[in-house]
């Protein structure tokens, strides 16, 4: 696992913030369902690229449109395209973007992304608006775990056996950013389901 603290700027903020405004206008928040409980996620999403991840009774799993408009996603941004590129050196292009908003309530429980084909693929994960506290764990659920602050404009890259830490989202720390209007907190995270 790599971290990269202020990798974006506020200009780099700013611009990607407008762009996935735009994504969201195109492809709307979805309320995502945990397959086993039938509850809501605190956390509402979208996806672009490709593949975009959902969740829903049926079960988790990457699919080339949007559940509720029945449309395709949206591009990737080029400058998400580009950060990977530089970031990870990866040979093949991410082929999904998940886009996770949580407002000052949300929090995402500890689990792993098992949901992809290619595990040799690393993720990128950026965060942007209100801070939150992160946790890390190890590859099997139950030992030790890291809190971790989460700043607007961080980066973290997460490839070789780190790939598969067990990690979540314990709490947002209101107030911490202007950037978003609605406040709150937004983490994209790119990938290669395929
Ligand atoms: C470690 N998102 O979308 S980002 C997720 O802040 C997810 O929204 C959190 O967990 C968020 O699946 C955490 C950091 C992150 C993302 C993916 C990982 C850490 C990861 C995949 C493997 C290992
Ligand atoms: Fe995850």
């Amino acid at each position: 696992m790599r971290l990269y603290k202020s990798a974006l700027d506020q200009a780099a903020q700013e611009a990607l913030r407008d762009e996935i405004r735009e994504i969201l206008r195109i492809a709307p928040l979805f309320q995502p369902v945990m397959p086993r409980t039938r509850k809501n996620f605190s956390v509402r999403m979208s996806n672009c690229g490709p593949l975009g991840w959902v969740s829903d009774v049926s079960g988790y799993r990457y699919q080339p449109d949007h559940p509720d408009t029945g449309q395709p996603w949206p591009p990737m941004p080029e400058r998400l395209l580009a950060l990977w590129r530089d970031l990870t050196g990866y040979p093949r292009d991410p082929d999904a973007c998940l886009i996770n908003y949580y407002d000052c309530n949300a929090r995402m429980g500890a689990h792993q992304d098992v949901d992809e084909q290619d595990f040799d693929a690393p993720i990128v994960s950026i965060s942007l608006g209100d801070a939150c506290r992160f946790r890390i764990g190890g590859v099997a659920r139950g030992g030790s775990t890291q809190a971790l602050a989460l700043d607007s404009g961080d980066v973290l890259v997460f490839g070789g056996p780190a790939r598969k830490m067990f990690h979540g989202v314990d709490k947002i720390l209101p107030g911490t950013s202007t950037l978003l209007d609605p406040p709150g907190r937004i983490n994209l995270t790119l990938r290669r389901a395929r």
